[in-house]
């Protein structure tokens, strides 16, 4: 949120319009001071440079309103195409799959809880120390407690314990595909076949993994099974805007069995739809064009190349970071490396003094990178680099 400052000036709303010179540098201004991706300097965020053609994409789509779906039929169909086609990627059922295109990870972890507590009548969600933000929201906001499942040390969830912690109350089991701190993968198999036996919602926040998974194989790694190929799993969100090139925001939710979704439904009659089944009333059709553009210009061999590179130099920090005495949290299982240290926050406000965008985890105290593709070997150099000045003075152990 925003907060008033009580200064005046230049913050009264214009009586009369800006010229337009006036408008553009002030625009100039403001892009100038917010990072870009495209410096190589951003190690610490999971969005990167969206592709070109998704971004013009958008442009003719900006006034069409996809939330009076009537109004839209082309993007409707735009939208339906897409969940097809990640439906196909994700090995959902022939019959009865469905889907919608969201605003992130965190409209979608939000929207299959929503379901999943309406469908099963449910007070519990059991979750794993590692997943998003977005569930602590997102349970608030449905009244759901939450039952968390401890991490092993690779940062996974833990199977037997999260057997145990579902109960007749249990609303729905969430398997994070991909962490935002470790990049780690849950048992996701284990946990499908606990869900199948207590007949319980599994919902996999593919948010970030879900563009890396599917490609492991092809990208030299072992293959982790984490989609609808695994029976058990009732939903899964997945972010273009992360890995699939899209620009913010574009999430996408997907259900084994769409008619589910009919229990977050709501009447609508002055609208061209009689029902609206999704949390956001005006959605913009601009993110769907753009997303499509982008996962059409992508296909799956783009998704390999961009693998393959993300890995490649995330294999290179982790090597180069261990010769400067530093230690894994854990090894990469994608394109996420973390390095324990005593004082990571000092760590990151030294590195972002130099200008680079590093993050830091609590718990356990390490450095954070993510390696997304507007990485290059030569911005992960120089990064290096810097980095070794900066552990000069601020050895990991003391
Ligand atoms: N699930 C997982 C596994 C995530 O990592 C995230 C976001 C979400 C859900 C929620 O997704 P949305 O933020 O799209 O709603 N992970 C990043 C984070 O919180 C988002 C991010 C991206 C933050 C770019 C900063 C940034 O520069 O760190």
């Amino acid at each position: 949120m925003s907060r008033s400052s009580g200064r005046k000036g230049s913050l009264a709303y214009p009586s009369r319009p800006l010229s337009r010179p006036q408008l553009a540098a002030r625009l100039r201004q403001a892009r100038k001071e917010d990072w870009d991706y495209r410096r190589g300097t951003i190690f610490g965020s999971m969005c990167t440079q969206p592709m070109e053609e998704a971004v013009r994409a958008a442009r003719p789509f900006v006034t069409a309103n996809l939330g009076n779906p009537g109004l839209c039929p082309g993007t409707a169909r735009l939208e339906e195409e897409l969940v097809r086609w990640l439906l196909e990627l994700f090995h959902g059922p022939r019959f009865g799959a469905g889907g919608s295109i969201v605003t992130g990870g965190t409209e979608a972890n939000l929207t299959a809880l929503w379901v999943a507590r309406n469908v099963s009548g449910g007070t519990e969600v059991v979750l794993p120390r590692s997943a998003h933000f977005s569930f602590v929201k997102a349970l608030d906001l449905l009244s759901l407690k939450p039952r968390w499942i401890p991490v092993d040390s690779k940062g996974r969830s833990i199977p037997h314990k999260a057997a145990r912690a579902i109960t007749r109350k249990t609303a729905a089991v969430i398997a994070v595909a991909g962490s935002t701190e470790l990049g780690a993968v849950d048992p996701v198999e284990e946990l499908s076949e606990l869900a199948l036996e207590a007949g319980v919602h599994l919902h996999v926040d593919a948010a970030f993994g879900g563009f890396v998974l599917p490609f492991l194989k092809e990208a030299g790694r072992e293959y982790l099974p984490f989609d609808f190929s695994l029976e058990g799993v009732s939903s899964l969100a997945v972010d273009p805007h992360k890995l699939g090139g899209a620009p913010v925001p574009s999430g996408a939710l997907l259900f084994r069995e769409v008619k589910e979704a009919g229990s977050i439904s709501v009447d609508s009659p002055y609208l061209s739809s009689p029902a609206v089944t999704a949390l956001l009333g005006t959605r913009p059709s601009a993110n769907v064009a753009a997303t499509f553009a982008a996962l059409a210009r992508m296909g799956r061999s783009g998704h390999i190349r961009t693998l393959r590179q993300v890995l490649a130099l995330t294999q290179r920090i982790a090597d180069e970071g261990q010769r400067m005495g530093l230690e894994l949290v854990t090894d990469p299982m994608i394109n996420i490396v973390a390095f324990r240290h005593r004082n990571p926050a000092g760590v990151q406000a030294e590195m972002l003094r130099k200008g680079w965008d590093v993050s830091a985890i609590r718990e356990p105290g390490s450095l954070r990178f993510v390696v997304m593709p507007h990485v290059t070997e030569e911005s992960v150099a120089r990064m290096l680099r810097d980095l070794r000045t900066v552990l000069r003075g601020s050895p990991p152990n003391g």
